[in-house]
């Protein structure tokens, strides 16, 4: 249901043409075909099953005493998700961000195709977002790093001049959103994924032991989830989070994702620090290049791809 533009400013934007003109029924591409419904949380359940906050200031302060570093853990590992504060990023920022983006959707489609021939012009922005969450990723993964107790700069290696992509999403209203789902469920196969919701509508939501759980943001919040990527690494300690997005049936909404990947000749497997007889690896190994094209060459499906990285038990591993 959702148009998708990975990688800035310029791709297209046919949903939100479709969803300009009359219509009578959605159109059966979008329909639905799984039978779960959009939310099975009362408000009270909703209240009780807030995602964890993590405070990057208290973090960093003091340099991370492993208590306060059990948060981040703690949050890593129950729930593979977390809402980030006093992320460092200006608000400013990320304001001008959020206003950018909504005023690019809300031009005529021809002058969003001038985005793409000149894309220039509406990127200073987004360049100075993308180079502020790379140094807030990077220092993230220090701390989960140290969390872990992963020998140090093991996995920082592996995402210091790693692959990262963007991708904006816009989900139109749908007068039945009951019927369409914005973004389907999957996990990403990332290491991290830091997500920022544009215009204030809520519609993602999580899946924590077999609930649809809708997370509200908190303002200026960046909602940070584990990766695939990230659960290899940690033979399994971190959980990496299903999710999905909902449609408003008044609203549209619009979202910002950015992921982080380790490089291309990174080894995707198991921590060697975090191996030993007691903890065998879990998943196997493979080139990033080839996880990568593996990935993509398959439908967004839930975890499947990640259970296709796992183990059998006898040590063999689950695919050819
Ligand atoms: O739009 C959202 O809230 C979720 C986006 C997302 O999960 C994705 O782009 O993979």
């Amino acid at each position: 249901m959702a148009s998708s533009k990975p990688k800035g400013l310029g791709r297209s934007v046919s949903i939100q043409e479709l969803a300009k003109q009359p219509m009578l029924g959605i159109p059966e591409r979008y329909v639905r075909l799984d039978n779960e419904p959009s939310s099975i949380l009362s408000e009270d359940a909703t209240s009780l099953q807030m995602i964890p906050i993590v405070d990057m200031q208290q973090l960093l302060m003091d340099e991370a005493t492993d208590f306060k570093l059990e948060k981040l853990h703690s949050a890593c590992k129950e729930w593979g998700i977390f809402q980030l504060v006093n992320h460092g990023v200006s608000s400013l920022l990320v304001e001008k961000l959020k206003y950018e983006i909504e005023e690019f959707y809300k031009l005529p489609s021809e002058e969003k195709m001038r985005f793409k021939i000149q894309p220039e012009d509406g990127r200073e922005t987004l360049e100075s977002y993308i180079s502020e969450l790379q140094k807030l990723a990077m220092t993230l993964f220090g701390l989960m790093e140290k969390a872990l107790k992963i020998d140090k700069g093991e996995i920082e290696e592996m995402f210091n001049d790693g692959t990262q992509s963007v991708r904006m999403t816009y989900y139109p209203p749908c007068p039945q959103p009951e019927m369409v789902m914005g973004l389907t469920p999957h996990s990403d196969a990332t290491g991290i994924t830091i997500l920022l919701q544009v215009n204030g509508v809520e519609g993602f939501q999580i899946r924590k032991d077999g609930i649809w759980i809708p997370v509200n943001f908190l303002p200026d919040a960046f909602v940070v989830n584990v990766g695939d990527i990230l659960e290899i690494l940690s033979n399994g300690q971190y959980n990496s989070i299903e999710h999905r997005a909902t449609v408003n049936s008044v609203k549209e909404r619009i979202s910002i994702a950015m992921f982080f990947n380790p490089k291309f000749e990174a080894e995707i497997g198991p921590t060697t620090s975090l191996v030993n007889l007691q903890n065998p690896p879990l998943f196997k190994r493979v080139g990033m290049e080839k996880y990568t094209k593996d990935f993509f060459s398959r439908k967004l499906n839930g975890k499947s791809f990640l259970e296709l990285m796992r183990k059998i038990e006898n040590g063999e591993d689950s695919t050819t």
